[in-house]
């Protein structure tokens, strides 16, 4: 099954990419058969890729609180507090890590800088200060209740790249637009909440546990069809974007750019960071382990998805890197679905990347608001081909970006989402070994260096 599901995905990657071609070319054919296209006959162009991303929309309260309750209700409260609480503080850690590198990669590498609109007129910037984001993300954190969690109104005064022609479909320049967005960051808190209480209650509370597993698998399914649909909603959402650059090279430039950026970002965590800590953490060779886990991360890149990939995760952690399975079965089913460092990484990095193709100057608060959201966003993310993705439009939303400028970034995503996800599954393997070294002692597991009393002296 999973090697029909991997292979599934990738004819879709194959169609997704063509979509993409195809995209780029009627945008280009269209673009130049007439000068001058209004934004509302764009915006027709583009209407079945709205529909597009208005199902992946749909799918964010289904999915991120069926999969994060299943995941978390789902854990084993027997073992010692303390390895849960190890695995967690690892998770939290390295994923927050993630987000900062990945906001240090963009803000040095620039991706999106160097195309900026004409005539923004200069005192329209966004006028988010650093106490008002702060404290509107802790307040938001705990909302009144579960729909109040999923849409709160961000006042933001977002300026347009260029001076369309005022539309109302379209942001008016300087004017402060009152949008609905997501509310990541409490629906995250209310599901965690959600899932340690089902975990804690156990067996009364089964009913509740079978029905967000249910419901995660039902959630699944049908992000399976929607990111089935992908080819078309890339093709129309490519082609209308094409239709209103006002230059395409630099902005495939850019694209380049956001696409190294996140590579460079994927890498470091990957083969520096990650390693480091082990080294660190568990005082083991991490080349053996990396070694050791090859067969799952690159299944993981085959199939983007760390939930296909976990049965194998899981066998090269026992087999080939002598983790206990107490620990393996433990941390790797929550990790691949709340611990997604290349997940994190990439959320950051595509937010910054759009706000400075938009010319949205971030200031040391909406930096703030971005880190805690992607992480936010990694943490709900479901692990299944392109998940990220469709949290990513949560991402923009908070930030008062439109959710229309994922287009910018469709085209490349298919591959980027495989690297992510080889990052995701690595970084649950380190995770899971350096809780099951840290805690040799919990489990009752003696070292060979220390001897035990009844020992022959
Ligand atoms: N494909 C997801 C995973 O399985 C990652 C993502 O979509 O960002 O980890």
């Amino acid at each position: 099954n999973k090697f029909k599901s991997c292979l599934k995905q990738n004819v879709l990657t194959i169609a997704t990419m063509l979509g993409v071609i195809l995209g780029v070319g009627i945008g280009i054919i269209l673009r130049n058969s007439k000068g001058n296209w209004t934004p509302r006959e764009i915006m027709y162009i583009g209407f079945p890729g709205q529909i597009f991303l208005r199902m992946l929309k749909a799918l964010i309260l289904p999915l991120i609180v069926s999969s994060l309750v299943s995941a978390i209700a789902s854990l084993d409260l027997s073992l010692s507090g303390k390895i849960a609480a190890r695995a967690v503080a690892y998770y939290l850690t390295t994923t927050f890590a993630a987000v900062v590198l990945g906001m240090i990669t963009v803000v040095v590498i620039r991706p999106g800088v160097g195309h900026h609109p004409k005539d923004v007129n200069k005192e329209d910037k966004r006028n988010v200060t650093t106490v008002d984001t702060l404290l509107d993300l802790i307040r938001n954190m705990f909302p009144p209740n579960m729909i109040e969690a999923t849409i709160f109104q961000t006042r933001t005064n977002l300026t347009p790249p260029n001076d369309r022609e005022t539309d109302p479909y379209l942001f008016k320049i300087g004017e402060p637009v009152t949008i609905q967005s997501t509310n990541i960051l409490g629906l995250v808190v209310i599901a965690a909440a959600l899932g340690i209480a089902i975990a804690q209650l156990g067996k009364e509370a089964e009913v509740l546990a079978n029905f967000f597993h249910n419901l995660m698998a039902v959630s699944m399914k049908i992000t399976s069809w929607v990111i089935f649909l992908s080819p078309v909603g890339v093709l129309f959402l490519v082609s209308s974007k094409i239709m209103e650059m006002d230059d395409i090279f630099t902005v495939v430039g850019q694209l380049g750019w956001y696409f190294a950026t996140v590579c460079v970002g994927l890498t470091v965590q990957g083969f520096v960071i990650l390693p480091l800590l082990y080294l660190l953490l568990a005082r083991k060779n991490p080349i053996t382990f990396i070694n050791n886990m090859s067969q799952a991360i690159i299944t993981a890149f085959g199939c983007a998805s760390s939930s296909a990939t976990l049965p194998l995760t899981i066998r090269c952690l026992e087999e080939k890197n002598g983790v206990d399975p107490r620990v393996a079965r433990f941390c790797l089913p929550i990790g691949s679905t709340i611990n997604m460092d290349g997940t994190a990484l990439y959320e950051a990095v595509a937010a910054i990347f759009i706000a400075q193709v938009r010319n949205v100057p971030l200031d040391f608060g909406s930096l703030v608001a971005i880190s805690v959201t992607a992480t936010a966003a990694s943490i709900g993310a479901a692990g299944i081909p392109q998940a990220g993705l469709v949290t990513m439009v949560m991402v923009l939303d908070t930030l008062g970006l439109p959710a229309e400028d994922v287009s910018l970034i469709l085209a490349v995503d298919w591959l980027l989402d495989r690297f992510r996800t080889a990052i995701n599954v690595m970084g649950d393997a380190f995770g899971a070994s350096i809780v099951y070294h840290r805690s040799l002692r919990e489990l009752g597991i003696l070292v060979s260096t220390e001897a035990s009393p009844d020992d022959p002296p």
